[in-house]
């Protein structure tokens, strides 16, 4: 199988995340990149590719020009900071009513953002938007029929970025940027399995009846991103019924994640979708230290095979999986099932 490489993710490595008003080891971290790309070298049976030149054109296609601009010049005034503390952008005012306008670049770290788990570094729009470049490369192999399923190996994740702000360890929706590149051909269904729920994702297509989002993921009551991924959401508009979200408890375990995949994939296939996104990640095993569900390391192979099964050429993006001894053998054992 042909992995696609994010050459500069670890041009963004964060020094921590702000939870509850503590700073925290950040969980999303560069040696995330090395345990899966080890991994896989190891198992044999992949090849490695950089996306060629990067370019920002995949990137307008889905989120707001002044978001990529802010993006794109925040990280650029924190590469030019001297002070060690102004090398971090954190937001701490959001937007709120009745006039919630900002200007002033204390208040568009809140305008462009949606937490306190997603700072902006210096090298975080060149990460991010390697990240976006492989995953339209990934999508452009699938389009012209050249590979049947193909892996992206990027970080950090994308698909709780919404079209103008970033959140969830989220700068570029890699997955979204996949699916709408691949929707110029033909109907794509979004198939979210990371354990938070893909709010980005979700929000991008909630109006567009060619895109189906599908997504099972730990309820929101209880999970992040709190804010999005209940079951009544299902569309808006042209895009009423193609919005499917499939939360779970926390603690669920095979059983009854078995039971909610075959639902999602039945879904999938009565939508007859030309291609799949796979917004893959490995936060539901058991070891996760951020997900809360209990999927042993095997069933990634069977979930790997029950979406192999589906047969719709299939880009896969890599979002999380915080646990660095699990999750290059979750990725491995569900990729295996492609090759
Ligand atoms: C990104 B992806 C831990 C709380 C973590 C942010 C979760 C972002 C997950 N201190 N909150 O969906 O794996
Ligand atoms: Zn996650």
């Amino acid at each position: 199988m042909r992995v696609i490489l994010n050459p500069k993710h670890a041009e963004h490595a964060p020094p921590g995340e702000v939870e509850g008003g503590a700073v925290i080891p950040s969980y999303e971290s560069p040696g995330r990149f090395d345990a899966i790309r080890a991994a896989l070298e190891a198992a044999g049976g992949f090849t490695f590719e950089e996306p060629p030149k990067p370019s920002e054109e995949p990137v307008a296609a889905i989120h707001d020009a002044a978001y990529i601009t802010y993006l794109r010049e925040a990280s650029a005034e924190a590469k030019k900071a001297r002070d060690p503390a102004a090398k971090q952008l954190w937001p701490t005012v959001f937007p709120f009513g009745p006039n919630p306008r900002a200007s002033g670049v204390r208040a568009l770290r809140g305008q462009f953002c949606f937490d306190t788990y997603t700072p902006i570094l210096p090298g975080t729009f060149a990460a991010a938007l390697g990240g976006a470049n492989a995953a339209a490369r990934s999508a452009d192999l699938i389009a012209e029929g050249t590979e049947r399923s193909i892996y992206v190996l990027t970080r950090p994740p994308g698909h709780h970025a919404e079209a103008d702000r970033c959140g969830g360890y989220c700068y570029f929706n890699n997955a979204a940027i996949a699916a709408d590149r691949l929707s110029k051909r033909g109907r794509v269904a979004v198939l979210d399995v990371d354990v938070h729920h893909g709010n980005g994702t979700q929000h991008i297509f909630y109006s567009r009846a060619d895109v189906s989002t599908v997504s099972i993921h730990g309820d929101p009551g209880g999970l992040y991103p709190f804010f999005s991924g209940f079951a009544e959401e299902t569309g808006t508009g042209a895009g009423e019924g193609f919005n499917l979200n499939l939360p779970l408890p926390p603690g669920t375990a095979a059983k009854d994640y078995r039971s909610a995949l075959a639902t999602a994939l039945e879904a999938i296939r009565k939508f007859k979708p030309m291609f799949l996104v796979l917004s893959f990640g490995a936060d539901t095993h058991e070891s996760d230290p951020i997900g809360g569900f209990k999927l042993p390391t095997k069933f990634f192979a069977e979930m790997g095979a029950a979406v192999r099964e589906l047969d719709f050429p299939t880009a896969i993006i890599q979002e999380g999986g915080y646990n660095l001894t699990t999750l290059g053998s979750c990725v491995t054992e569900m990729l295996k099932a492609f090759t």
